[in-house]
């Protein structure tokens, strides 16, 4: 046998033995505003609710938060001034739903769940989801930006310069939930505001299941943050996932993907990416490529604390 195959078939072995209770339910969320999403998805995951229900009323909570620079319709805008807003969810039957690029909807997370349970497709994007959404009972939101998002995008066009700056509050903060209910199935979610200034239309990782978000009920579940382009490149949660099938834990399922990323021959000098993940035992992990990214963990055993990932490189600011 090939000596990676035999450490394949190994590590395969952790898994597999894995003895004791594991830790359920437990959820997990991207960044300080994970705490009160925690919050809201405690209340389904402690009263035995589904993980699916939790992650999508976790989000939700972010959604509303009308301080929120990163997450929702009073987030930055692209350069132009508009808010364009990502999500995805994900459930243990691998059903998925997303939408992206969708402008004056308060609930991107509940819109992409209403194309995973009600349509036959996965993505839908633009007018199109804005159109599916009206359709179904949302409501359109009418104003362009909240006063905070406004001024901080004026001050921006002074000088227009596109920089999607690490760590920087505001710009940097999707929210990526993940967790594992009582019955020991895992679902996640992912919503955004996008990148800061971004150019019109473009949309990052964070509905692309596989990329932003993936989940495997066999096995785990895995979210990112960061600057989407290179989630996306490395397919970032698929990986997660796949290399936690083969026996990683998942903080080390999340360095391998972070270690990807580093190998790029690009300049990665001004990106942050961060990986959370969670496997079928409950057991959780993250890593990121700098120094700065945090998430919150909530079971029985953690009441809602935040933590900082482990990262690869030492040049953070
Ligand atoms: C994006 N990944 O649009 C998102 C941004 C983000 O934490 O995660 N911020 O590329």
């Amino acid at each position: 046998m090939s000596a990676a195959l035999l450490s394949v078939t190994k590590s395969f072995g952790r898994n597999l033995s894995f003895s004791g209770e594991g830790t359920k339910p437990i959820v997990l969320s991207t960044w300080k505003h994970g705490l009160e999403a925690n919050e809201a998805a405690w209340n389904v995951l402690g009263s035995n609710g589904k993980a699916l229900d939790a992650v999508e009323k976790g989000v939700m909570v972010t959604e509303a938060d009308i301080h929120n620079l990163s997450v929702g319709l009073w987030a930055l805008p692209d350069r132009d001034g508009h808010v364009t807003l990502d999500a995805c969810i994900m459930d243990e039957l691998g059903r998925c739903g997303s939408v992206c690029f969708l402008e004056h909807i308060k609930h991107p997370i509940s819109v992409a769940r209403m194309v995973m349970e009600k349509t036959p497709h996965i993505m839908l994007v633009g007018l199109g989801a804005q159109k599916f959404a009206l359709d179904n009972g949302f409501k359109l939101e009418k104003f362009d930006r909240s006063p905070e998002a406004d001024k901080a995008w004026k001050e921006w066009l002074k000088t227009a310069e596109y920089k999607p700056n690490i760590n920087v509050p505001g710009n940097h903060d999707t929210i990526g939930m993940i967790a594992l209910d009582a019955n020991g199935n895992l679902s996640g979610s992912c919503t955004t505001s996008g990148l800061g200034y971004k150019m019109r239309g473009r949309v990052g990782d964070s509905p692309i299941i596989g990329a932003g978000l993936f989940v495997d009920n066999e096995v785990g579940a895995a979210t990112s943050t960061g600057v989407g382009e290179e989630v996306i490149r490395i397919s970032g949660t698929h990986t997660v996932v796949e290399m936690m099938r083969a026996g990683h834990t998942p903080e080390e399922a999340c360095k391998i993907a972070c270690e990807r990323i580093k190998k790029s021959p690009r300049n990665l000098k001004e990106v942050q990416v961060g990986f959370l993940a969670i496997n079928k035992h409950g057991e959780t992990g993250a890593y990121a490529l700098r120094k700065g990214f945090e998430y919150a963990e909530y079971s029985n055993a953690v009441k809602n604390e935040m933590r900082n990932s482990k990262f690869l490189l030492e040049d953070a600011k």
